[in-house]
Parts: C-alpha cells; structure tokens; sequence
C-alpha cells in the first residue's frame, strides 16, 4: 500500500469529462455506488472487491463502499464529489492503510473527498437517485438516505456514454485481450487424449493470476460444448472429442476481454468436425466483416445464421434452400444462441441494466427459442465494442424435444443427427471481439492473434 499512485484506465481530465457529459443530462443528483465486497459464506470471508462498473467508468478509485456524487450542471468537478469512509485502527491492523486523500484525488480528478454522513448532510431531504452494482445494494450508508433508484432517462445517459469507447478504453480492451490470447495458447499446449478439463483451465488461470488479471466469467473449457454456459471442469479429454475454450480477462482497470476456439483433442479433425467448423468459421467471418457503422446487429445475427445453413445443407443435416431455413428458424436447432453482446468494462456490458444497453430504444427481443437469446440489437457505431460468437452444437436435449422438431420434420436428416448425438460431437463456437470503426476502415478484431482457421488450430495442438 504504498505505492505512489493509483490504477487507473484514464487521466484525471477524462473522467471529469465523462463526470460532465453525465452530469449536464441530470435533473437531480446521482450517486453511483461502488458496492461492497461480496460475502462467500459469512460477512468476513469474501470474494475479492470489485468496484462496480459505472462508478469505475466516471473514474471512481478501487475502495470498498465509495461513491460519487454527481450534481446537475456540474463541470466533473465543481459540483462533484468522491465520498469514501475514513478506515478506523482495526481495521488498518487487518487490511492495511488506504489510499491517501491525495492518491484518491489525484487518480479521480475530484477535488471533494467526502465522509458518509456529509453526503447525509448534503442530500437529506432533497430528491436523489442513486445507481448501484447489480447485487443485492448492501449500501449500509447510502439506504438510510432514502435515495431513489436512478430512472430510465438516467440510467440511458449513462448507458449513451459507456457505449461509445474511447481511445483510453481501447488501451484496456487490447491489453485484456491480450492477456486472454497468451493465456489460451498457454493452456491449449495441456490438452491432449487422457488429460483433463481441469489440467487445461489450471493452466489458463494461472497465466492470469501471474498478470494480476482475474476471469471475466467463469471459463468455459469443456468437451461437452453443446452446454452453453458449462459449469466446472469435470469430464477428461477423449481422442476424438472437440474442446470449446470459451474465457475472458478482466484486466486490473476491469476491462474485459472474451474469445472463444474449438480445438480437436487429437490435433486433427474427423470429415464432420472439420465441415462443422468450416461452416462456423465462415459465418463468423462473413459477421466480423459485417460489422460496419450503421448495420443493425440483428441483420448481422440473421446473416451469420444463413451462413450456418448453407453449411448444414451441404453437409447434409438439413435439407432446403438455406435462406428459406434460416428464415424459418431451422438453424436453432445447431446453433440456439444469439450472434453476440456488447463488451467493455463487463463481459456482457451493462446487462445490468437488462436490456436497456443491448436494445435501441423501441427494438425488444424475439421471442422464438434461439432467437429469444440474442442479447443485441442495436445499430452498430463507432466506437462501440461486440462480440461476434456464432456456433454449431449437437445437443441430445433439443434432439430429444419432438415439439421443438415437428416444424422442421421435412427438413432434418434424422439418422444423421442421430449418428452425430450418439458420437457425442459436442459442439463448436468460434469467438472474436471486435471494436466498430468509423469510415472504411472495418472493424478492429481485438483477439485477431488467436488463431481460428482450421489447420491453425489443429496444428496448435499437434506442436503444443
Ligand atoms: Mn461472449
């Protein structure tokens, strides 16, 4: 703790912008809470404290139940203030000094540190709102203010804001995806037939830990890819089993990366595997190239989904013309989920705000199954940051859902599906994450250096 100054994601003079733009929207002061650490079993035992998004983003400093207080009009300054609790003997003899008023000033560009109760002082009995992390506000200070939640005009300028990142943001982003590279070609060199899940997420997490880095979601890291969101690292490594590695960085300024390969175990793909992969990959290419300003994310979904069925037909698992079966919906049933979600300081950024973030103002979600799932739909603009994940899986249960199949029952090719659940194929997703650029530039692909074409990553294996 002795360190002379802070970690921050931007200077000082940004984060009084940022403080400014939100602050000329606001009718009534706001208060974004940094949380509080989050208890493990009981209040002592917690997980390790991270500060919540929004507070981090208007350039709030990394302690524990801080806020920032935000008045109309003001210029991020003036106007502004950095409330923090003033740490007791006890508490220094456990956890260590904090930060000095001047590192606290110094990092966030507030000039006003303030106590608890002088917010008290300042906001009693005027009308207030407060955001807060999206875990139960365990505000101690902040509920015996009788703050309001913030209202949608509130929350909206804050979300206009962090959809548009700047350049001091892209540093972070770039080097989250970085860390998130190394560390999966770190780890790809542990899987092999015999080994385990296990073994593979051991040394992913070790690379981040070495870096000061933490997960920005549990990595999934499994032979069983058809389950989306995989839980643990239970099952062992077979010869013919293809392994989605699906992880993330938070870097120490808690920007988040995400990426997603497939790797064949045995360093080569069987006839199936290799035309599955290929049909994703050329999916996910057409939709990273597709992301321009002024494309609506829901059209690029769409694409990248026609894609998939182009391959499904050629590899004779379904029958029809593709744009037909797209249209209708076919591809659901190899590829359930949405083409991707807007990344930034949270791996799904903002959904803490449900979908107010992921859909323009008016647009709501499908409501088809698979469809239902896609968590963006917006027009795309420079400077905003997605993910673009589209994937083909064999999952037994939708196999299994003869009402999910009946529509689709002239166009399946039922006992080659069959085959493909018995052989227990899993699934593949190829994942990238990719910064809009104005003009003709395309996009930038943020975890470009993974490699994704089919030899590539087999050939990762084979020479790990
Ligand atoms: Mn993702």
């Amino acid at each position: 703790m002795s360190s002379s100054s802070l970690p921050t994601t931007a200077p000082p003079t940004v984060f009084r912008r940022r403080r400014a733009d939100l602050a000329s929207s606001l009718s009534r002061p706001l208060v974004i809470l940094a949380g509080q650490p989050r208890a493990r079993k009981y209040a002592t035992n917690t997980h390790p404290f991270r500060a919540a998004s929004s507070y981090l983003y208007f350039g709030g400093p990394r302690i524990e139940g801080g806020a920032i207080v935000i008045e109309p009009g003001s210029d991020g300054n003036n106007g502004c203030a950095l409330v923090r609790s003033v740490m007791g003997f006890d508490d220094i003899v456990w956890i260590g000094c904090a930060p000095s008023d001047e590192q606290l000033s110094s990092a966030s560009g507030l000039d006003q540190l303030i106590s608890p109760d002088e917010v008290d002082v300042r906001l009693r009995g005027r009308e207030a709102a407060y955001v807060g992390p999206p875990c139960p506000p365990t505000l101690s200070w902040a509920h015996g203010l009788g703050l309001q939640p913030a209202n949608q005009d509130e929350i909206l300028a804050i979300i206009n804001l962090r959809l548009i990142q700047d350049e001091h943001e892209m540093v972070a982003m770039r080097r989250a995806a970085k860390i998130g590279m190394d560390a999966q070609l770190s780890a790809v060199a542990s899987i092999r037939a015999g080994r385990t899940e296990a073994d593979v997420a051991g040394a992913y997490l070790s690379v981040l830990t070495a870096h000061q880095c933490d997960v920005s979601f549990n990595p999934i890291i499994t032979v069983h890819g058809e389950v989306l969101h995989c839980d643990g690292y239970p099952g062992t490594l077979g010869a013919d089993n293809l392994v989605v590695f699906d992880a993330g960085v938070e870097e120490p300024g808690g920007y988040a990366s995400d990426m997603t390969r497939t790797y064949p175990v045995a360093g080569s793909f069987t006839t199936i595997q290799r035309q599955l992969y290929d049909t994703v990959l050329r999916s996910q290419c057409a939709a990273v190239d597709a992301c321009v300003p002024g494309k609506r994310f829901r059209d690029i979904h769409d694409l990248s989904a026609r894609v998939i069925c182009e391959g499904l037909v050629e590899a004779e698992l379904l029958r029809g013309d593709p744009a037909e079966l797209a249209g209708r919906g076919a591809h659901t049933l190899f590829y359930p989920h949405g083409l991707g979600h807007l990344i930034g300081l949270d791996v799904h950024d903002m959904e803490d705000f449900g979908d107010l973030a992921g859909y323009a103002p008016g647009r709501t979600r499908r409501t088809e199954f698979g469809s239902k799932f896609l968590r963006l739909d917006r027009d795309l603009e420079p400077g905003m940051t997605v993910t673009i994940e589209p994937g083909v899986y064999i999952a037994p249960a939708i196999w299994r859902n003869e009402d999910l199949l009946a529509p689709f029952a002239d166009s399946i090719n039922r006992g080659a599906i069959d085959a493909l659940v018995r052989g227990e194929f899993g699934g593949i997703r190829i994942e990238d994450s990719v910064h809009i650029r104005a003009g003709d530039a395309g996009p930038e692909n943020l975890t470009a250096e993974l490699p994704k074409e089919a030899d590539a990553v087999a050939d990762l294996i084979r020479k790990a």
